[in-house]
C-alpha cells in the first residue's frame, strides 16, 4: 500500500439527494470498531501531529474541506479532503497532521480499533525509530 490511498465511495443519490453507504470489510479493508467526527473547527488550529502503531482509518470530509499532511518516514504528501464521496485511507505508522479546516468542515473517521492512547506515537523522532525497525 502506498502512502496516499483514496477510496471512491458509492454514491446512491437520486432526485431526493445523495446517499453514501460504507460497509465494513467490503468498501474498506478493515472492520470498523469506532467512528468519530471532528466539527466546529472555526478558529481552531491544526490537529493530529502523531502516528499510530496499529490503527488504520478512513477519513471522509462529509462537509467543507481540510488538508491532511501524511508522512510514512520516507514519502511525504499533502492531500485536500473536500468530497463526501471520497475517503482517504490512513495506514498504521503514518504521521498525520490536519490543517486549514474550513468553518463548515465535518471530518468523519472510521477506525479499525477502539480508542487506545497507547497506540499513539506523539514524538516524531520516536515515529522515525519505529518506522526503521
Ligand atoms: C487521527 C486524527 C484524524 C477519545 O477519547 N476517543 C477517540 O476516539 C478520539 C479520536 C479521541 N479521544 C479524545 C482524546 C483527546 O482527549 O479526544 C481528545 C482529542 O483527540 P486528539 O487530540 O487525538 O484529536 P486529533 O484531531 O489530534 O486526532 C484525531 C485522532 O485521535 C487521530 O487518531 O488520526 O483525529
Amino acid at each position: 500500500m502506498g502512502l496516499v490511498n483514496w477510496i471512491e465511495l458509492n454514491q446512491l443519490g437520486d432526485e431526493r439527494g445523495e446517499l453514501v453507504a460504507i460497509e465494513s470489510l467490503r468498501d474498506l479493508p478493515f472492520e470498523v470498531k469506532r467512528i468519530y467526527y471532528i466539527y466546529n473547527t472555526e478558529g481552531g488550529g491544526s490537529r493530529g501531529f502523531h502516528a499510530h502503531k496499529a490503527l488504520e482509518q478512513l477519513a471522509i470530509c462529509v462537509s467543507g474541506s481540510c488538508e491532511m499532511y501524511l508522512d510514512d518516514g520516507v514519502n511525504k504528501a499533502k492531500v485536500r479532503l473536500d468530497s463526501p464521496s471520497k475517503g482517504i485511507l490512513i495506514g498504521n505508522l503514518v504521521w498525520r497532521e490536519l490543517h486549514n479546516f474550513s468553518d463548515d468542515c465535518v471530518l468523519l473517521v472510521l477506525a479499525s480499533e477502539y480508542y487506545d492512547e497507547n497506540d499513539y506515537i506523539r514524538d516524531y523522532k520516536e515515529f522515525l525509530r519505529e518506522v526503521q525497525k
